[in-house]
């Protein structure tokens, strides 16, 4: 069973990329949601919408056809926030919306952390399952010496086993 994968934002778009190279999820459909590409997206065999999140965006032709779609967000910045209106939007077609979101480090500061618990909020009000990392507590569960970027790359692994387990759920 293929089920589509839409990336929204920029940590997103670096979990395409982490994902290409490891050479994972080749045949599902990939959407990434962004103001502009970063990754190499020939590589990433990854459609790509540039947004900046003015304009409704319409994302029928993409889930056409299919009854489950796994959304995947970084919350706090300006793209990866508005996955709650984009889960609702889906959850409104009818379709069983499995959300994967990052919250922000503690040193990001209180305004990204407000933004991020407003989200997640609004999301249990309208799923069933919502799936939550958080970039502080790995940082800290990797322990001294380890660097943001150390951070980062164990959340995209995490990330990215999750989504093989929800592949697996529907095959
Ligand atoms: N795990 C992980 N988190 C990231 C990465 N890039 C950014 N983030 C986190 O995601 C949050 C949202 O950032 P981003 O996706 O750039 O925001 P947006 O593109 O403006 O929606 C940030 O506050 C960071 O904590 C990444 O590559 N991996
Ligand atoms: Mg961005």
């Amino acid at each position: 069973m293929t089920i589509p994968i839409i990336f929204l934002g920029s940590a997103a778009g670096n979990i395409v990329q982490y994902a290409q190279k490891n050479k994972r999820w080749q045949t599902m459909p990939k959407l990434w949601i962004d103001t502009k590409s970063t990754p190499d997206l020939e590589q990433c065999d990854c459609d790509f919408i540039a947004w900046d999140g003015n304009e409704a965006l319409d994302l029928t032709s993409f889930t056409k056809g299919h009854s489950r779609v796994i959304l995947v967000a970084g919350l706090s910045g300006s793209v990866g926030s508005t996955v709650n209106d984009l889960a609702l939007q889906l959850v409104k077609q009818g379709i069983n919306v499995r959300p994967i979101v990052i919250k922000p480090f503690a040193f990001e500061g209180q305004e990204r952390h407000k933004i991020t618990d407003g989200v997640i909020e609004s999301m249990t009000q309208c799923l069933a399952t919502l799936t939550v990392f958080d970039n502080e507590l790995i940082l800290k569960w990797l322990g001294n010496g380890k660097t943001l970027v150390d951070g980062f790359e164990e959340c995209n692994r995490q990330v990215l086993e999750h989504i093989d387990a929800l592949l697996g759920e529907g095959s």
